[in-house]
């Protein structure tokens, strides 16, 4: 997932389009730098560039009610996707499910190192809160893999898996490698910096998304060797 913080329309749009075509399994996590020096028509002009799914990542930590009519005026320019915080309370994060505008993700951990301060202390009952409200997605820290893999653990379904996907922002800029987070549980690496400020973002996005594939290949060998070797036990 490309996380769009840069502050110029036609800088995203140009990125948006290119990212379009490719190779990989991307989305767009559309920032506050960027709508703030925008406005929130970039979420529409994004929308009309490019297929892939597009996130709004308001941070939204308000009121159930405000709260509720930023996600419908994102839902609205087009976002597929809003972010919410978890800890402003289980009331918001329900008004905000209750508008079925599209999918919610709600954040339970963050990346930096205030968030094992605030958020690591009620982390475990958030993720369980969120996870009965039915959310679709939660945000983990990839600068923490250990978090990742145990918060996914409780991540409740009564049909076995769960369905709530994880994303895990962090990737290079904030210290973690690509795939530090996958192969721990998360579904989507989120990256900024490193794709929007590089000479070339298509070529490094899927430069980045082949490394975090190989990853992901080479523990399922893993896994597959270790189970054929005990089969043979
Ligand atoms: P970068 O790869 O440039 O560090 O960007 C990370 C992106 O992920 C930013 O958009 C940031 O807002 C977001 N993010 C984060 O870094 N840590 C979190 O805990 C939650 C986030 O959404």
């Amino acid at each position: 997932m490309a996380a769009f913080d840069m502050e110029d329309a036609a800088s995203a749009i140009w990125l948006a389009e290119e990212l379009n075509g490719a190779k990989g399994n991307f989305a767009i996590k559309i920032g506050r730098p960027l709508e703030m020096q925008t406005g929130k028509e970039i979420i529409s002009k994004v929308r009309d560039a490019t297929d892939l799914p597009i996130v709004y990542d308001g941070k939204i930590a308000d009121i159930p009610y405000i709260s509720a009519k930023i996600s419908e005026i994102a839902y609205d320019a087009g976002a597929d996707a809003v972010i919410i915080h978890a800890f402003v309370g289980m009331d918001v994060v329900r008004e905000v499910v209750n508008l079925r505008g599209g999918d919610v993700i709600t954040v339970i951990e963050m990346t930096h190192p205030g968030s094992v301060e605030c958020l690591e202390p009620m982390s475990e009952t958030l993720i369980r809160n969120v996870s009965a409200i039915g959310v679709d997605g939660v945000v983990l820290p990839a600068t923490r893999p250990d978090r990742v893999k145990h918060l996914s653990g409780l991540l409740s379904c009564d049909c076995g898996e769960s369905e709530t996907y994880i994303i895990s922002p962090g990737i290079h800029a904030q210290g973690a490698a690509p795939g530090d987070a996958i192969v721990n549980g998360s579904d989507y690496e989120v990256v900024g910096r490193a794709i929007y400020q590089s000479d070339d973002p298509k070529s490094e996005a899927e430069r980045i998304y082949q490394e975090v594939l190989s990853r992901l290949e080479k523990l399922e060998g893993l896994v597959e060797s270790e189970r054929s070797g005990g089969d043979r036990k």
